[in-house]
């Protein structure tokens, strides 16, 4: 995407990462944009950044909004363990079913464009609270994409809507086409790379290599972030990943959000399977089908959330006590550690071991340190100094 930017344009760029409001991030990009010469090779970076300018507008007003209370805000409050923002195109049936799975008020009409600001609601699955959030529709003409982005964003997963009736397979592409445009990804990367500019202190630059460079060294990457002017810096790469992933990191910020597919409105159709069957080979995601207006399959949405999410349950309990009845809600590869840091920041410092019940250890009660992966259902006991 980054093609030989001038060294004045580069230079510049340092002046976004190092923002810190929304205000100056927008000015400093401003700035940049206007060094950016306008050819072939930096067509992608121009919509980038320009886009991310229309976010950026979005989010200081929001704030603006918040602050005297007028208007209607686009930002919800986390609640509940995990947030889950329903996307789609107009008229999909979104808040029909973010209504019947959780009773929010949401506005159902049979016109398209219906819903015109965000409706939480809380989804019960099992012990876990998953808090979804119908949305007004996305698509190319829609005039809440910037805003419907931002909540995708901050989520933790989409909940994707289709409506059978409607080519499900055109409307997934032009979703996931949408999404990716804005730096969200719906497949898990090969790698990641995250550089975290240090704003105060000289620490140079530090590298915490927990996967790969494929076609580069660490002196590449120096060499690379010092055009930038880039001295210093936390670089952190996880998985496998190319110089140019380096170079894209310090610009667009892709997020992968887990997702998947609720193919709606089934009750109109004689042949779903033969749909479905299509659908699937378009489409990488856990796909369910069903009817927010008959309820057909609405009971799967929470499972397969949980799954994607890659969500386990942890239950903490102190010796002689019984476990809490709520769990701590984590991912997939968490560890005693961040089961210590949700519970309090001192129990990390004074940590002495702990004792886990359940699938990560071979017998109950078994003594176990910080890095433990700690699985779905452990009961975990933690003994602190003192
Ligand atoms: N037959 C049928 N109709 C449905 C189903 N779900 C929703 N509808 C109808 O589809 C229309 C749109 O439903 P909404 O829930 O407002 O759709 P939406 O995706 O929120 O629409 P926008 O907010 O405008 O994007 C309404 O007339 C609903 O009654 C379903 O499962 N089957
Ligand atoms: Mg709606």
């Amino acid at each position: 995407m980054v093609t030989n930017l001038p060294a004045e344009a580069k230079a510049k760029w340092l002046k976004v990462m190092e923002a810190k409001t929304p205000e100056e991030k927008m000015k400093a990009l401003e700035d940049f944009l206007s060094s950016v010469p306008k050819h072939k090779g930096t067509e992608k970076l121009r919509l980038w950044a320009t886009r991310r300018l229309a976010e950026l507008r979005e989010e200081i007003e929001e704030k603006k909004k918040r602050k005297t209370g007028r208007g209607v805000s686009f930002f919800i409050e986390k609640e509940g363990d995990v947030q889950v923002v329903v996307v789609g195109p107009p008229n999909t049936g979104k808040s029909m079913l973010v209504n019947r799975l959780t009773g929010a008020r949401t506005i159902i009409a049979d016109y398209p464009y219906s819903t015109t600001y965000p409706v939480p609601g809380m989804l019960k699955y099992r012990d876990i609270y998953i808090q979804l959030i119908d949305t007004p529709p996305l698509s190319r003409d829609s005039a809440f994409t910037n805003r419907i982005i931002g909540l995708a964003r901050n989520a933790d997963g989409l909940l994707i809507i289709l409506d059978v009736s409607m080519d499900p397979g055109a409307e997934f592409n032009e979703v996931k086409e949408i999404l990716r445009e804005y730096g969200i990804i719906l497949s898990k990367p090969a790698g990641r790379v995250v550089i975290e500019v240090s704003r105060s202190g000289k620490h140079g630059l530090r590298f915490t290599l927990m996967g790969r460079l494929l076609n580069a060294t660490l002196d590449d990457v120096r060499k690379l972030l010092e055009e930038y002017r880039i001295y210093n810096a936390h670089v952190k790469i996880y998985g496998e990943v190319t110089l140019d992933d380096v170079e894209q990191a310090l610009f667009e910020n892709t997020a992968y959000k887990p997702a998947i597919v609720y193919i709606n409105k089934a009750d109109l159709v004689k042949d779903i399977d033969t749909i479905i069957k299509a659908f699937t080979n378009s489409c990488n995601l856990p796909i369910l089908y069903g009817s927010a207006m008959t309820g057909l399959n609405l009971d799967k949405i929470g499972e397969a959330l949980f799954n994607r999410l890659e969500l386990i349950r942890v239950y903490t309990k102190s010796p002689n006590t019984p476990p809490s009845e709520k769990p701590l809600v984590l991912r997939k590869g968490a560890t005693i550690r961040d089961v210590a840091e949700s519970i309090h920041r001192d129990f990390v410092k004074n940590f002495l071991y702990a004792k886990i019940w359940g699938k990560s250890v071979k017998y109950p009660g078994e003594k176990v340190g910080l890095e433990h992966i700690v699985e779905d259902g452990d009961i975990v006991e933690i003994h602190i100094r003192g």
